[in-house]
């Protein structure tokens, strides 16, 4: 009867392969776990900068499709005004409607010359659509 050659695995040959095994392992397991990568950013939302975005959108109860188009309101105080540019800057009130924090945010002017009669400091009531990294101001008014 003939033996069949088994050849004999070195034990650091297997070491090796194992460690190689885990860590190919681990590395996979990180690229496909988005969790902590996204989590800084989702902190990082509403960081002053308003770069990321401003979080979920809740949907009107209107079920309209477009929540882009919704028109919600607010109250802040204006802390600057760029009628140049068309943006105006308001540390406003919590919108639970678009799940935003109370904070300073800057806003793109629908109508620049909605503001003509507002300056930095009037406390103002605005409605705005939440359409983009800068939210667009639809109406703004003095608050009595
Ligand atoms: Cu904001």
């Amino acid at each position: 009867m003939r033996r069949h050659h088994v050849l004999p695995i070195p034990a650091p040959v297997l070491a090796f392969a194992l460690a190689f095994t885990l860590a190919l392992a681990l590395t996979l397991a990180l690229a496909f776990t988005p969790v902590p990568i996204s989590l800084p950013a989702a902190f990082a939302a509403h960081d002053g900068g308003h770069g990321g975005g401003h979080g979920t959108t809740a949907s009107p109860a209107t079920g309209a499709p477009a929540a882009s188009a919704a028109v919600y309101s607010a109250k802040g105080t204006i802390t600057g005004l760029d009628k140049a540019a068309g943006t105006i800057t308001l540390r406003h009130e919590a919108v639970p409607a678009v799940r935003w924090p109370a904070m300073t945010m800057t806003f793109r002017l629908e109508d620049p010359s909605a503001a003509g009669g507002l300056k930095q400091g009037d406390a103002v009531r605005f409605d705005f659509r939440n359409d983009g990294p800068t939210p667009t101001v639809v109406h703004i008014e003095p608050l009595e």
